[in-house]
This record gives C-alpha cells, sequence and structure tokens, in this order.
C-alpha cells in the first residue's frame, strides 16, 4: 500500500493544472466522495498494525500534496476562464450632476423672496369647480374666460375644469381662514390656447394675496417695489399701469424699466423700454364678500405673475414650448444653479 501511496504522491508532483476544468477532474480524481483518498483511507483498516504508522504517515502526504496543487490553481490568474483582469483600484465611473428644472428655479427664487417678506405658500387642486375658478373671483357669466376655448371642462360634468389660474387657491384660503392672510400661491395652470414660441396650454403661475384690515394700493405698490428690486436688482425701477381683471378693483400692470441700450432691448420692450412683468390690484369687494370676508372690515390687494415668461426673460430662452421637451441638452444648461 505504501508503494501506491509513494506513486500517487510522485504523479501529483508532476501534475499541472492549467484550467478550471481540469482542476476539477483532478478534484473529484483524489478528494472527491468516490476518489483516491476515500478508497485508500477506507484500505487503511487492513493495513498491519506495525506498518499503520509508515502508511497512514503516507497518506496524510498525499491528502496535503493533492490539496496544496488544487489551492496552487485557484490563484494562478493563468487559470482565469476569458476576459480581463479586473482592476479594482481604477476610479468608479462619473455620475452626470442632476439639474433644477429652469422654471422650478424661478419659482423657489420668486417664493423665497416673498417668504422673506411673510408670505406663507398654499397649494390647491388642479382640478376646480366653477365656483373657485370663476364665480368666487367675480367673473360674469357671459365672460369669454368661461368659454371652451379658453378652458378645459371636464367632458363629463362641465361644472368642473382645469384650473385657469392659481386664486382659485386663494379663494378657498379666505373661505377656510380668518385675515390677516399673507399667502403666495405657486402652481401649474391650464388654458385651452393655441402653443405657439410664446404661449403653451400648460404654465406656471406665482400669485399672492394680502388681506387684513386698511390694506391699501401704497403697501401693494411698496410689496410689488421690494420684490422687483431683489429680484431683477437693487436699482431696478417699476411703473404702474391701469389694467383690468374681474376680480381686483383698481387693477394694473406692474413693469419693470428695462433700457433702450440696444436692439434686443427694443424688441423685449415693444420699443417702450419698459418690460411686463406682472398683473395686480385691490381685491374686488365683491370678492371679498363672495369668500365670507366683510368689505366694510377689511381689504386687500393680489398679485400675479406667469413663471415662463420671466424665466424666458432671465435665462434668454426664445421658445417656451423647451420647457416642456425635456430635452437633456436643454436641461443640462441649468446644472450647478441653485
Ligand atoms: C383672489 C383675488 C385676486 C390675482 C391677480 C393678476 C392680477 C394677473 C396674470 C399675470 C400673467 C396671470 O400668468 S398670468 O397670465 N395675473 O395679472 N392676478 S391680480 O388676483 C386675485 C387672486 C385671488 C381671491
Amino acid at each position: 500500500m505504501l508503494e501506491i501511496i509513494e506513486k500517487h504522491i510522485r504523479t501529483i508532483e508532476q501534475t499541472t493544472l492549467s484550467t478550471a476544468e481540469e482542476a476539477e477532474n483532478f478534484r473529484i480524481q483524489y478528494l472527491g466522495k468516490k476518489g483516491i483518498l476515500t478508497t485508500l483511507f477506507a484500505d487503511f483498516k487492513t493495513v498491519p498494525n506495525e506498518e499503520k504508522k509508515a502508511v497512514g504517515q503516507a497518506l496524510n502526504a498525499l491528502k496535503t500534496s493533492a490539496e496544496a496543487t488544487l489551492a496552487q490553481i485557484q490563484v494562478k490568474p493563468s487559470a482565469r476562464k476569458s476576459g480581463p483582469v479586473e482592476d479594482f483600484s481604477r476610479p468608479g465611473y462619473a455620475t452626470p450632476p442632476g439639474a433644477h428644472h429652469p422654471i422650478s428655479l424661478v419659482r423657489n427664487e420668486i417664493v423665497s423672496i416673498f417668504e422673506r417678506m411673510g408670505f406663507a405658500v398654499a397649494q390647491g387642486p388642479e382640478m376646480e369647480d366653477d365656483w373657485h375658478n370663476f364665480s368666487a373671483l367675480n367673473f360674469p357669466p357671459e365672460h369669454p374666460a368661461r368659454d371652451m376655448q379658453d378652458t378645459f371642462f371636464l367632458a363629463k360634468d362641465p361644472d368642473w375644469a382645469l384650473r385657469t389660474h392659481t386664486s382659485s387657491v386663494q379663494v378657498r384660503t379666505m373661505e377656510s381662514q380668518k385675515p390677516p392672510i399673507r399667502i403666495i400661491a405657486p402652481g401649474r395652470v391650464f388654458r385651452n390656447e393655441a402653443i405657439s414660441s410664446r404661449s403653451h396650454c400648460v404654465f406656471h403661475q406665482v400669485e399672492g394675496l394680502y388681506i387684513d384690515q386698511n390694506v391699501s394700493f401704497a403697501d401693494l405698490k411698496q410689496t410689488l417695489l421690494e420684490f422687483a428690486r431683489a429680484f431683477f436688482g437693487e436699482k431696478t425701477e417699476i411703473r404702474l399701469r391701469p389694467s383690468y381683471f374681474p376680480f381686483t378693483e383698481p387693477s394694473a400692470e406692474m413693469d419693470i424699466w428695462w433700457g433702450l441700450e440696444n436692439e434686443v432691448d427694443y424688441r423685449m420692450t415693444k420699443g417702450t423700454g419698459w418690460l411686463e412683468i406682472m398683473g395686480c390690484g385691490m381685491v374686488d369687494p365683491a370678492v371679498l364678500e363672495s369668500c365670507g370676508i366683510d368689505p366694510g372690515v377689511y381689504s386687500g390687494y393680489a398679485f400675479g405673475m406667469g413663471i415662463e415668461r420671466i424665466a424666458m426673460q432671465r435665462f434668454q430662452i426664445p421658445d417656451i414650448r423647451a420647457f416642456y421637451e425635456n430635452d437633456l441638452r436643454f436641461l443640462g444648461n441649468f446644472s450647478g444653479a441653485v
């Protein structure tokens, strides 16, 4: 038996394993359940006592030798099946940074300016009933905004529509809270308009509302001046032009002085030098009444602006449709801006 064992040891010493397949065959042959070592260990019982020590040592040497030969192949790179060797020290793949959408950037800036002035953010549903979108806001029954051509009504129930402005959020706030109320309502609105480079059927607004005792047009003007200087620069000048909205009386448009230095300024301001930024006015007493606030005790001002218009002007974006196309080449321009 000793001779057989020593023969196996010599064979193993001359064996080189170079593939995983060879290694597996070797393992089965020597160390497998029905392998050479199992058989030899079983035969060990029949070895005469005086030979047991020498045979036992030889058997252990054979086992160690078989295991060492097998272990070697597991660390030899040449035994790899195929493909490149992994370099675990190489740098990872770079993850491109994300970017805020330009509409979000402008909205956040507007919101934070008004928050600093004490306004709280209010939100409401995008689908509204006739009362909150139109009637409470003093829209007469024959007003063109109530037309199918201007509003997306729900086919099943024409009392419901996609909100055409975030003024409905302010109506809901007035119905549920007592003055003083000082809120801004940023949000998405919908109008059934033909899509062009200047207008879209979906856009975003920020509207504001302040209701308290003795609120005057002077308060409105000072708040808007403060906003204009925080957003457009501290030397910004504003002007208010008379206008008309069903929900405010008197009503006005606020322009900022843009200047008339070059051709672009002429085009942007239609040759006037003044750039229209937002609409505003004193909340019509009939609107206060509709929302359960006594116009004999309270007064208030409101304003509203379109975020797309301001973002287009700020980032020099010539076509409103760019905001909704999700083209990464466009959106990537805003990475790094906060
Ligand atoms: C209540 C009462 C009054 C909100 C106002 C405007 C003037 C305005 C437009 C600007 C461009 C909308 O995005 S736009 O098309 N908005 O000119 N909005 S005053 O007045 C309100 C709101 C709620 C209860």
